[in-house]
């Protein structure tokens, strides 16, 4: 649209074309045996969460059987599960970890 000048063009193609990527939560599970201050310290080194937010995020998945820990494009979560379920096996631990589409 010429008349309307460049600046309308390109705001025009823009909204027509940036889609936001899909986003996928990643999943803590409970079980019986991994320890409490494992997965607290699992949601501060991996998800990026104080100590309060951690435990909070913990008790939760404690008492509903599940819980997120955040929300990432699908490389950066598949990764994030990857080393969730790595350092859990080093640490001799049961915890499941799992991405599902947001
Ligand atoms: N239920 C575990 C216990 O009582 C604690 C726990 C919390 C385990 C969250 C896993 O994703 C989990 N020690």
């Amino acid at each position: 649209r010429p008349e309307q000048g460049d600046g309308a063009v390109v705001a025009e193609r823009q909204t027509a074309k940036v889609v936001p990527p899909p986003m996928y939560q990643v999943v803590l599970l409970n079980d019986d045996y991994t320890p409490m201050e494992f997965v607290v310290m699992i949601l501060q080194e991996y998800f990026k969460r104080d100590l309060e937010t951690a435990t909070q995020i913990m008790l939760k998945i404690h008492h509903e059987g599940r819980g997120v820990c955040g929300v990432y494009s699908k490389d950066v979560a598949a990764t994030k599960v990857e080393l969730v379920l790595a350092a859990a096996r080093r640490g001799g631990h049961p915890l499941q970890c799992i991405m599902e589409a947001a």
